[in-house]
């Protein structure tokens, strides 16, 4: 028997990117555990990814080419090869390209694997190269990002790590126990040592339960909170008046537009005690370092850009900048430029132009897929769409126009996938792909500073192929030749990691991380430095609204949805259908507060339906005080089928795009409840 040891990192759409080890025996995987060097993670990995060998060697695996053999949604295929299926696409594609142009192609992809040739490899010459429309908008990350870059000039913050310098730290819309566990530690490292840890968040998650104090706003009026902490800042005078001068602009109006949000005025738009505000302007205004960490559930909101201007212009009053520990820690995915060139695998030329003749492209935003699909008034319609790294029938709002669109029977849909997942069960062709064992990549991370490299365990499971691999398929059968189209992983990943010296390359190779050429002690801000023109940061106060999706208007609809990430054993949407992390967190359940619940006559395991205009959903219901009066919360991450209603979480979320960065509102959604109908059996 020859037994093996490889190195890898994990792929998922998580801020963890954890460093594994793979051992294998004759071929195959038979172990994966946390590298116990990797500094981040430190040896462990989580609930999710503990079983992910059940998830690669799961009989449900989609290991050859799939073509449609019933209804569109029926879930019923027959297996093609490689050579029918390809020869399949390339025609519908030619067929598209001729009808209506290149833009009635649309490529759909989210980060299901954000390894940086998963995601950015091939795909968007291919793309460029037949003139397909362009993918816009975003379901995580760009609206902090775009908030967070209006008054710093990038989306550059601290370094998540440094948190264990903090002697307060607020973590303010994260559940970081369990979306970003292995920052936990780090925080938990601040608080041995006499930090204080602060949650605000509508939900009492089992980070807010774990937190020396937790702040529990009304949904989406978190603004209205940050401007009553600045109100209090500027009177009490605990401005860092030397940071505020030489390194921000915008101070005045900054003032004139706090002066009304009296921590009085804000208690009654959040919902809050005015003591608790005061006292809490008053902690962060004192401790040092104080840092602020944030995440992405609170930029799903139609405002979420305004927040993060707000909570990004926090540490500039207080000058938090200055210390290690002290700051503003967000997704620091922008800093890994520092260390791959991302823009070097985009199309060439890079003006999206070849395949248009130099015009520019369509732009279809990802969160308006239903949309995209069905408005009869979208000139050219889309002909054809092509999945990836992605299951948007579950991760997309309005998910039941997602379905219209997808039941259309002149869409040909290409789903690229590991499973037939929701969305699968809708495509014309489903090709297998790969999972992270069975490819050689590279991760940028979005939470800490350390790049991984993934080294292949195992040989690919049947007839799986990469991204990469699908896309220099797809280019052949079309008959295309330009290199550029063709390039081997070997020289993409050379083109991407240019900026690493060899002796870092090396390193990342040999133990399977390395740390971005930054230095250890970052304090990006301690002497200013922004990204803007002049260098300062802008100070903004945004004006706080309600969104228009918010309780109030004609009553209708009296409570907010929250579709929070809720399970220790998935990863968005990629865990649910497997027996040993779907099953083991139980069924769906509606959590509701029992005021909510008895006005309605609904007691705890009552089955339930939750309704709006956009559809609706029926699971069990759950009573809690963790959430508010007014307040529901539902799972997301289920298929459809494992709710009663076979309809999921989306079903009933808005589409409505966010003030910024083009994201999904998500939590910007009303409904109301009521007990499910029983039909007597006949
Ligand atoms: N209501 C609500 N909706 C949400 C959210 C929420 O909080 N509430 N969160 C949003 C957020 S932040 C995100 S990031 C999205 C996530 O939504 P998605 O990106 O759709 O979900 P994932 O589960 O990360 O990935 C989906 C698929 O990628 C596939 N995949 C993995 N690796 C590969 C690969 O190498 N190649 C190919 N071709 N496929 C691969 C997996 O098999 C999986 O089925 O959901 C968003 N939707
Ligand atoms: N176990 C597990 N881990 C994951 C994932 C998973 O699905 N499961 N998904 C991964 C992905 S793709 C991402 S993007 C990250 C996300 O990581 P997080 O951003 O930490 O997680 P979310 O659940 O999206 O949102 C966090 C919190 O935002 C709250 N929230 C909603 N609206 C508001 C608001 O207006 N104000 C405030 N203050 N809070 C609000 C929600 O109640 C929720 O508890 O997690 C990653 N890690
Ligand atoms: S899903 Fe996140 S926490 Fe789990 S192993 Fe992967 S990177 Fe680590
Ligand atoms: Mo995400």
């Amino acid at each position: 028997m020859t037994t093996s040891i490889v190195r890898g990192t994990c792929h998922h759409d998580c801020p963890d990117s954890c460093g594994w080890v793979a051992t294998v025996e004759d071929g195959v995987a038979v172990r994966l555990r946390g590298n116990p060097e990797h500094p981040f993670s430190r040896g462990e990995l989580c609930p999710k990814v503990n079983r992910f060998l059940d998830r690669v060697y799961s009989p449900d695996r989609v290991l050859r080419p799939l073509v449609r053999d019933g209804d569109k949604g029926d879930g019923q295929f027959r297996t093609a090869t490689w050579d029918e299926a390809l020869t399949l696409v390339a025609g519908r594609l030619r067929e598209a390209v001729d009808r209506h142009g290149g833009e009635s192609i649309l490529g759909w992809y989210s980060a299901g694997n954000q390894s940086v040739l998963a995601l950015s490899g091939l795909s968007a010459r291919f793309l460029d190269r037949i003139g397909a429309s362009v993918q816009s908008g975003s379901l995580c990350g760009a609206v902090a990002s775009a908030g967070t870059s209006e008054v710093y000039g990038d989306g550059r913050g601290m370094d998540p790590m440094d948190l264990r310098h903090s002697r307060f730290v607020v973590l303010w819309g994260t559940n970081t126990r369990m979306t970003n566990r292995h920052l936990w530690p780090f925080v938990e490292e601040a608080r041995s040592r006499g930090a204080t840890v602060v949650v605000v968040d509508p939900l009492r998650t089992i980070t807010a339960a774990s937190a020396d104090w937790f702040v529990q706003p009304l949904p989406g009026t978190d603004l209205a909170l940050v401007l009553s902490l600045m109100h209090v800042l500027v009177r009490d005078d605990l401005i860092d008046h030397d940071y505020v001068a030489r390194h921000t602009t915008g101070f005045d109006d900054l003032r004139t537009r706090v002066e009304p949000w009296t921590p009085a005025r804000a208690a009654q738009v959040c919902g809050l005690d005015a003591g608790d505000i005061e006292r809490l302007a008053h902690a962060y205004g004192t401790t040092r370092p104080a840092a602020i960490r944030v995440l992405i559930g609170a930029e799903h909101r139609e405002r979420g850009g305004a927040l993060f201007e707000a909570l990004a212009s926090l540490p500039l009053l207080t000058g938090a900048w200055r210390e290690r520990g002290g700051g503003y820690a967000r997704s620091v995915g922008v800093w890994s430029g520092s260390a791959v060139d991302e823009a070097a695998l985009g199309p060439v030329p890079a003006d999206g132009s070849s395949g248009r003749r130099g015009r520019p492209a369509r732009r279809l935003n990802m969160v308006r897929l239903g949309q995209s699909l069905t408005d009869p008034a979208l000139d050219p319609p889309v002909d054809v769409l092509l999945v990836w790294n992605g299951n948007p029938l579950v991760s997309v709002p309005n998910a039941e126009l997602v379905r219209r669109g997808l039941a259309r029977e002149d869409l040909f849909c290409v789903v690229h996938e590991q499973f037939v997942t929701d969305t699968a069960r809708y495509a014309d062709v489903v090709l297998p792909a790969t999972t992270q064992l069975e490819q050689r990549d590279v991760v940028a991370s979005w939470g800490h500073l350390y790049l991984g490299w993934n080294e292949p365990a195992i040989e690919p499971r049947g007839e799986a192929v990469s991204n990469t691999e699908l896309f220099r398929r797809l280019a052949s059968a079309m008959g295309f030749t330009d290199p550029e189209l063709l390039a081997t992983d070997d020289e993409l990943l050379d083109a991407a990691l240019h900026r690493l010296s060899p002796a870092a390359r090396r390193e990342l190779v040999a133990d399977g991380f390395t740390r971005l050429p930054l230095p250890q002690d970052l304090r990006p801000y301690a002497e200013g430095g922004f990204a803007t023109a002049d260098g300062r940061a802008r100070l903004r106060a945004p004006e706080y609204r309600p969104a228009r999706e918010a309780p109030g208007g004609d009553g209708r609809f009296p409570l907010v949805l929250l579709t929070a990430k809720s399970h220790t054993r998935f990863l968005n949407t990629s865990y649910s259908h497997l027996p040993k992390h779907g099953p083991a967190e139980g069924r769906p359940r509606l959590q509701i507060n029992e005021a909510d619940a008895r006005a309605r006559g609904i007691v705890d395991g009552d089955e339930v339906r939750v309704w709006n205009d956009r559809g609706h959903v029926r699971l069990a219901a759950q009573l809690t005080d963790a959430v508010r009066a007014g307040v529901v919360c539902m799972p997301f991450g289920w298929w459809r089928d494992q709710h009663l209603s076979g309809t999921s979480a989306n079903a009933l979320t808005s589409d409505a795009i966010t003030d910024l960065g083009g994201g999904s509102a998500f939590h910007d959604t009303l409904v109301d409840v009521e007990p499910a109908v029983r039909h007597a059996p006949a």
